[in-house]
């Protein structure tokens, strides 16, 4: 496939691709991560029908919840309806999404020797499902709505390997980090060949930017970020950087925010821990930034709602490549009222 230049494609016209580039923009654009989940009773409505895996499997379905959320919160960007985990099946992990647990792996990674049962991807076909979403996401939106791909990053998908499922503190997934240094730089290697491949065929299928999450990986200090994890999520951004734009998000350390610009990313996702601007100089201003609300302040009064997204936007200062997002993402039991008193405050700058 050819890629049209720049300048003659229509999807790359949008608000939010020339944010991404930098570029001046009439105003900031905004979407929100986890934009479609359980906070919105239409989304639950489905989730009544099928489980969660079948509907990430069922690619007519997911682009449907996408697009409708969409249109109904009018947001400038559309995340594929998908998760971070259904790659980890291929890849030889027995996953399952239990009911108010969260996903489930049967068959984790404890030992070093358990790494050689990690399959990496010889092809995407087995998460073709994915593929088929980001098409169907796309044919159903306007070009000035981009399509995100995205995948998670090698540590926080180790985590999940080792872990056997969610954490707060990721106890095992540092001991196994620390005991056995070699067989975890195999485990995230084989993690970042699939994850590369994962987003470069997210890309071929159609969509604009992709995003990169290391949800978990603030549970580390710089000097280990560096050591243990910034070559393999490298590795993982470098072939679809040179295609697209690329987010790069992590959240919980601000300490580590430089090191993942040199990771890669031509968008650094910053978390609330740190103001917008601070963020942003340790980031670069040589970069676009994507953030940083805390997703709890969705929780107070639509004043104060709007009264602290006036305020991340004044942290941006007017500067190029600023994406309005949460710091995280959309928690279940927000008001949905509150979202969209957040989105039209945006728009209104
Ligand atoms: O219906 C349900 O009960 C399932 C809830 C749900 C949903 C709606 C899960 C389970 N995943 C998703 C969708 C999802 N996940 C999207 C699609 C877009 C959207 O919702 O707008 C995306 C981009 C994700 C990515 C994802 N999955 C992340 C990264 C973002 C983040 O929050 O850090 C992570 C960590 C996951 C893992 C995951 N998926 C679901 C659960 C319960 C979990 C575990 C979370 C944890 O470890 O605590």
């Amino acid at each position: 496939m050819t890629t049209p230049p720049v300048a003659a494609d229509p999807r790359q016209q949008s608000l939010m691709m020339r944010a991404c580039r930098r570029e001046p923009v009439e105003r900031t654009p905004v979407w929100l991560m986890r934009q479609a989940g359980r906070y919105l009773p239409e989304y639950r409505a489905i989730r009544e029908q099928v489980g969660f895996l079948e509907l990430c499997k069922t690619p007519r379905l997911s682009a449907e919840v996408m697009i409708a959320t969409v249109e109904r919160l009018g947001v400038d960007a559309a995340i594929i309806f998908s998760d971070l985990l259904p790659l980890l099946e291929p890849m030889g992990l027995d996953l399952e999404f239990t009911a108010g647990e969260g996903p489930v792996i049967h068959n984790p990674v404890r030992e070093a020797a358990d790494v050689q049962r990690v399959r990496e991807l010889a092809d995407v076909d087995r998460v073709g499902f994915v593929m088929d979403t980001v098409a169907a996401t796309r044919a159903g939106l306007p070009d000035s709505i981009p399509v995100i791909g995205f995948a998670g990053a090698p540590f926080t998908l180790a985590g999940y390997c080792i872990e056997a499922g969610t954490s707060k503190a990721w106890t095992l997934t540092k001991q196994f980090m620390y005991r056995h240094e070699a067989a975890w730089h195999d485990l995230l290697a084989r993690i970042a060949r699939a994850v590369s491949r994962y987003l470069v065929a997210q890309l071929d299928a159609g969509a604009q930017l992709v995003q990169l999450f290391d949800s978990w990986v603030g549970c580390l200090g710089p000097d280990d970020y560096r050591r243990y994890v910034l070559p393999h999520s490298r590795a993982a951004l470098a072939e679809a950087a040179r295609r697209a734009p690329v987010i790069h998000f992590a959240s919980g350390n601000p300490a580590l925010l430089p090191l993942l610009a040199e990771a890669g990313g031509s968008v650094i996702g910053i978390d609330w821990r740190i103001d917008l601007e601070r963020g942003w100089e340790a980031v670069g201003f040589e970069r676009a930034v994507q953030g940083n609300l805390d997703p709890i302040v969705l929780f107070a009064d639509r004043q104060t709602v709007r009264q602290r997204t006036r305020e991340v936007l004044a942290r941006a200062g007017g500067r190029p490549g600023h994406i309005f997002n949460l710091g995280h993402g959309v928690l279940p039991g927000t008001p949905v009222e509150n979202v969209l008193e957040l989105i039209a405050a945006v728009k209104e700058g």
